[in-house]
């Protein structure tokens, strides 16, 4: 058994010109230390790191307009049109790391009564020079003009613009039943092969497509909330939601003659995950939403979408037992061992096991995990929930049969991002579940046999590198001998552009780093023009095709790669004019069954 200590790597060092590629997504500073007293020297010893730059946009609340507050004697003012240009700037670029309300996150805390007394200047030079702890230099990297800095720093001495709450009245007021349960399909109405269907987010046109997991054909192209996040399916697998991060849910039917939205609903303003109820009796019974802002769950019909019962996410920090005011809620797994939602709540460190038996007399069992929950997985055998508290570099490990805490285990890493992870049978180790990371080029693999393997269970097993930092997903499938790593946020357009193939055969765990091979998707599907970034492998349905996301910006050409999983050879390219930005691919199948 061993672990790895990753050296940091130049590859992973990010530039100006990542964050330019990066667009949309938001950089901001973590746990950042002092600011710096010597600016030049504050520039010579800052690098901003690849995993300092994915964090979230809250692009949807930097469109809201709002009147400037008042600013007290010795604090300058702006007007309303200079404050909404830095609000809308703050929101997209460092809510995601010092919160909504400012009062910290990942990031720290910017409310007034620190800011005033750190003052102008100071917070002119932290801004752009950012530090080495965590913030990114705004200022030399070029991401923000110098008038940009100085608006932010007497934006931030200012009283930060509180967004409105989300609650029942508004999501009934967004809720919407196009077909009624009773006016639907009594049975599949298309010839579609549903079970092999893909859906494809394009993220930056508020749309999805379904894509046949055979003949490659886009079925049908569906408008949907902005920049969905990502596509799940009820336990039966006819009903599809997909969520917006602009919070809205579409439920769509795919019986339907020609599968549409029969409902939908919007549950906040900032949102990233859905799920659906699996345990047996349950299916199809209820989805479940969950909320950056305002910091909230809810739990809707699963026929409907009717909002039966919102939870607030606000309460203590695990650790310090700190009042938090907005916890986001992350990843949303349903547990296939008890009628409960597993709900990660990421400032606070807590995952909730929700039960969804009796919404009236709720009962929830508060897990004490790690801060910064980001997402996660099942294990091989469903039972165990492994998840990453990405910003602590750990995994946590939850027994969903018993309701309880198993494991917290350093990766080793920096930033593992596993999306749900990978499950395979190692040839030392027997089942493991692996996670890349985005801070440094590292894959993690846990021991997930506490019955067979009791010694390795729960522990980092192996750590080996992969092609580089700025990984966001890993893959393989029961059928596959492979490990799939992409890199889709390394510096490198190379990197960024290929995906490490690992042999599970060649694993020896003795030590030696297993080779890898590597796989020049970008290359493959020929689009011309931009950076290319290539995101997410999904199998297909009997795992002999592995799908990837070949995402360009949007006015340029993106594509959809599947290699095939026997020769590693490519086998197609999907390219069409409406496939625009995609990113997440979710295979029916695979995502109703859990099966990664
Ligand atoms: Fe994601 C999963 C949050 C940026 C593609 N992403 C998740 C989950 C969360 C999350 C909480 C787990 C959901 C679950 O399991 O219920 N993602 C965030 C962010 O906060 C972040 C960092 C910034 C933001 O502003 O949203 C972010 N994510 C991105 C992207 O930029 C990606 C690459 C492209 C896109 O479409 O936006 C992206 N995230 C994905 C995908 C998944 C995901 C494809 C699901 C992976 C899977 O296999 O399950």
């Amino acid at each position: 058994m061993r672990q790895r200590t990753p050296s940091a790597r130049p590859g992973l060092l990010a530039s100006a010109a990542l964050a330019l590629a990066l667009g949309p997504l938001a950089v901001c500073a973590q746990e950042q230390a002092a600011p710096p007293t010597d600016p030049a020297a504050a520039l010579e010893g800052h690098r901003t790191r690849t995993d300092n730059r994915y964090e979230p946009s809250l692009d949807n609340l930097a469109q809201q307009e709002v009147a400037a507050p008042a600013a007290p004697e010795g604090v300058a003012a702006l007007s309303d049109a200079e404050y909404n240009e830095a609000n809308k700037i703050y929101f997209e670029r460092c809510a995601g790391c010092h919160g909504v309300l400012r009062k910290g996150a990942t990031g720290k805390a910017l409310t007034p009564d620190l800011t005033r007394e750190q003052g102008f200047e100071y917070l002119q030079s932290f801004i752009t020079y950012g530090s080495p702890a965590g913030m990114p230099n705004w200022g030399t990297s070029g991401e923000l003009t110098p008038e940009q800095v100085d608006l932010m720093a007497k934006y931030v001495m200012l009283d930060p613009a509180a967004p409105p709450e989300f609650g029942m009245v508004q999501m009934r007021e967004s809720w919407k039943v196009h077909v009624a349960p009773a006016d639907r399909p009594q049975a599949q109405e298309n010839d579609w092969d549903l079970d092999n269907l893909f859906s494809v987010t394009l993220r930056d046109v508020g749309q999805i497509a379904l894509i046949d997991g055979k003949t490659y054909e886009i079925k049908s192209v569906l408008d949907t909330g902005y920049a969905v996040h990502i596509s799940r399916l009820s336990a039966s697998g006819r009903y599809l939601f997909v969520i917006g991060r602009d919070g809205k849910v579409n439920m769509i039917d795919l019986w339907m003659k020609e599968p549409a939205t029969v409902a939908e609903i919007k549950i906040g303003s900032e949102a990233r995950s859905i799920e659906t109820s699996k345990m047996a009796g349950w299916e199809d019974k209820y989805a479940i939403a969950g909320a950056y802002w305002p910091p909230q769950y809810v739990i809707m019909d699963g026929e409907t979408l009717e909002p039966m019962k919102i939870q607030s996410t606000r309460g203590m920090t695990y650790d310090e037992q700190e009042y938090h005011p907005e916890p986001r809620v992350a990843a949303i797994l349903a547990s296939h061992y008890r009628p409960e939602f597993i709900v990660n709540v990421k400032e606070t460190g807590k995952i909730l096991l929700v039960d969804y038996t009796d919404l009236k007399n709720l009962k929830t069992t508060e897990i004490e995990a790690e801060r910064f929950l980001h997402d996660g997985g099942l294990d091989g055998s469903h039972r165990y929930f492994i998840t990453a508290a990405n910003a602590r570099n750990k995994l946590v490990v939850i027994d969903t049969k018993e309701g309880k805490l198993v494991a917290i285990e350093d990766t080793g890493g920096q930033t593992p991002h596993p999306g749900r992870g990978a499950n395979f049978v190692h040839p030392t180790f027997g089942p493991v579940w692996a996670t890349s990371h985005m801070g440094d080029d590292s894959v993690a693999l846990i021991g997930t046999d506490p019955e067979g393997h009791a010694d390795q269970a729960w522990k980092i097993v192996d750590s080996f590198p992969a092609l580089g930092g700025g990984s966001l997903f890993i893959k393989t499938h029961p059928k596959s001998h492979y490990l799939y790593v992409d890199a889709t946020l390394n510096p490198d357009a190379e990197t960024s552009g290929s995906v490490a193939v690992f042999d599970v055969a060649t694993m020896t765990g003795d030590g030696s780093d297993p080779d890898f091979v590597t796989l020049p998707i970008a290359e493959w599907a020929g689009v011309t023009g931009g950076q290319p970034r290539v995101v997410q492998g999904e199998f297909n349905k009997d795992g002999s095709e592995i799908w990837f996301s070949v995402w360009n910006g949007k006015d340029q050409e993106s594509a959809l790669v599947v290699v095939d999983d026997k020769t590693l050879e490519l086998k197609h390219v999907i390219k069409d004019k409406r496939l625009v930005t995609p990113t997440g691919k979710f295979n029916v199948y695979n995502t109703k069954t859990d099966t990664y």
